[in-house]
């Protein structure tokens, strides 16, 4: 019943931020899935018997992978594969059932925010069994083996109806179908006060969540309207669908515009809030007030204590390089420890394993606790939630008393999308050896004080990892860094971050890109974006 298929290594199989992520037809030529899920067992070690979870964000050829991934487990020797209903898991979700259970570790299908159908873009990526994407020393091990590979194992089996909820045997595995939705809601109940939410939909606070046709969908209407009694209708676009409806499932200003003009709109919900595809990342717009996801770390982190999962206080925030220090000024006041790791999650694993840190976030709207081991959206919107429901306050409040307690740290990031490759790297390669030479120096009136190519040193591994992004820091704290997407899949696309302190209460209502002209101007001077791109404006502002 278990055959073993000869292949042949395909050369671009190399994990990026986020798992392996290619355009549906690359990932529909001979053998490439299998190529890589072989070489993620080839990979691991000790893994017979044990189990496997399974799941995915619903896109195009979810399906298709599923089964393919569930022979291959049985022919690998797994004892048992988790497979959510439908092929469906979100992110966290995964994350979750892969800790409760203890399983092995999880195989999530997901490009995330990327486009989805049959010519965009599919992924896969690896969780270990502490519930978190695959550490860099283990994706360095998955590509090598994807380089060298030249047979695959799998089981001859009927496809399983992964449609219906139930235990049946296939290839000599258990192959249970779960509910997706259950176990994550139980977990959600366990951290937030359910009653306090109930009542506060119950005193008439309307919430717009958009779900954008992706995996977050069945986790919010069960949560927000069944078990909280909001509105019917408070979710939108909850349905999962194979292409996302046609709309990239991002939630940022581009991509989630009519949320934003809803919640700035004259008769603006109390509060809007919008996720991903694979339901890790959350945006979230008070009522005429959008908040940018590196504040919402800091504000989550400042209030954490008023829900009942942190009731205790944190042990430490962490965030990425990119990510404002609004957190890190949070973190000072709460005397606690704040670590800047490079960008994406599987950095903020080892941390959070250690009792280092409870909160982490990324400037990508990314926000999630130890919890799990991935971001959560829905569990960032819960939090909000949660804080407004304690303080009785609205989101505005809730913000500009931040501001007006801490200062405001204005933050903008630019993306360049879809640059030709060779433009992003002659970009970089010219940036990279400037930087020795930029110190000292003045642009636009503003002096840099340093700058470099930042490296990470893993406090808790000791592992190292460079080339993280470039920093330019001026004096008196304000920064532009620039780095190269690792979850694109067409040309490059260039990431420019923009940052400056303000601790002036009188000047915390300015225009977001108006208060940091100087550095937009200062970035281009800097790196020669237009001249390199051919491009005069960038593609997405968050
Ligand atoms: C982007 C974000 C990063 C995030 C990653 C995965 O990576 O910047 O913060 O962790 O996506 O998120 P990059 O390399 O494109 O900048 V998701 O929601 O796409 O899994
Ligand atoms: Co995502």
């Amino acid at each position: 019943m278990i055959r073993t298929v000869a292949t042949k290594p395909y050369p671009d199989q190399k994990p990026g931020t986020s798992g392996l992520r290619k355009k549906v037809p690359v990932f529909q030529q001979e053998h490439y899935a299998e190529n890589f899920i072989q070489s993620i067992f080839d990979a691991l070690d000790g893994f017979k018997g044990k189990t496997l979870v399974i799941g995915g964000d619903g896109r195009f050829y979810n399906r298709e992978v599923i089964q393919k991934a569930i022979a291959m487990a049985a022919a690998n020797g797994f004892g048992k594969v988790m497979v959510g209903q439908g092929g469906i898991l979100s992110t966290p979700a995964a994350s979750h059932v892969i800790r409760k259970y203890k399983t092995f570790g999880g195989i999530i299908l997901s490009a995330s925010h990327n486009p989805g159908g049959p010519h965009e873009d599919f992924g896969i990526k690896y969780n270990a069994g502490n519930g978190g994407p695959a550490p860099e020393k283990l994706t360095d091990a998955i590509f090598a083996r994807t380089k060298a590979i030249s047979s695959f194992k799998i089981a001859d089996v009927e496809p399983i109806d992964i449609d219906r909820i139930g235990t049946v045997e296939a290839g000599g595995m258990t192959v249970e179908i779960i509910d997706p939705v259950a176990d994550y809601a139980e977990l959600m109940e366990s951290l937030f006060d359910f009653d306090a939410l109930r009542k506060l939909f119950k005193s008439g606070f309307r919430m717009r969540f958009d779900a954008m046709h992706a995996v977050t969908g069945p986790y919010a209407k069960e949560i927000l309207e069944n078990r909280l009694g909001a509105p019917n209708g408070t979710c939108r676009n909850f349905k999962p669908l194979p292409d996302f409806g046609g709309h990239h499932p991002d939630p940022n200003l581009v991509h989630a515009k009519h949320l934003y003009d809803e919640m700035m709109g004259p008769d603006a919900p109390d509060f809007g809030a919008a996720s991903d595809g694979d339901g890790d990342r959350n945006l979230i717009i008070g009522k005429g007030i959008f908040v940018t996801p590196s504040d919402s770390v800091a504000m989550l982190a400042a209030n954490a204590r008023l829900a009942p999962g942190y009731k205790d206080g944190l042990k430490g925030i962490a965030r990425s390089m990119p990510t404002s220090g609004a957190a890190d000024r949070v973190a000072e006041k709460l005397g606690i420890g704040i670590y800047e790791t490079p960008t994406g999650w599987k950095f903020f694993g080892n941390l959070l394993d250690a009792g280092m840190a409870t909160i982490c976030g990324e400037e990508s709207a990314g926000t999630g606790s130890n919890h799990v081991r991935e971001k959560d959206g829905l569990w960032a919107v819960l939090l909000w939630l949660n804080i407004l429901a304690a303080r009785g306050e609205s989101a505005r409040q809730v913000v500009t008393e931040h501001w007006a307690t801490y200062g405001r740290n204005y933050y903008s990031r630019h993306d360049y999308e879809e640059v030709e490759t060779e433009r992003a790297n002659a970009l970089v390669d010219e940036l990279r050896a400037k930087l020795g030479a930029l110190p000292g120096t003045s642009v636009r009136g503003m002096t840099i004080a340093s700058a470099d190519d930042f490296a990470y040193h893993d406090p808790v591994d000791g592992s190292v990892s460079k080339n993280q992004g470039i920093r330019v820091l001026f004096e008196g704290g304000s920064r532009v860094v620039f780095r190269l997407s690792g979850t694109g899949t067409s040309g490059a696309t260039i990431r420019v971050y923009i940052e400056r302190y303000e601790p002036d209460k009188s000047r915390h209502d300015l225009d977001t890109q108006e208060a940091l002209a100087d550095l937009i101007a200062a970035a281009d001077d800097i790196a020669g974006i237009k001249s390199h791109t051919g491009r005069n404006k960038p593609s997405v502002i968050t």
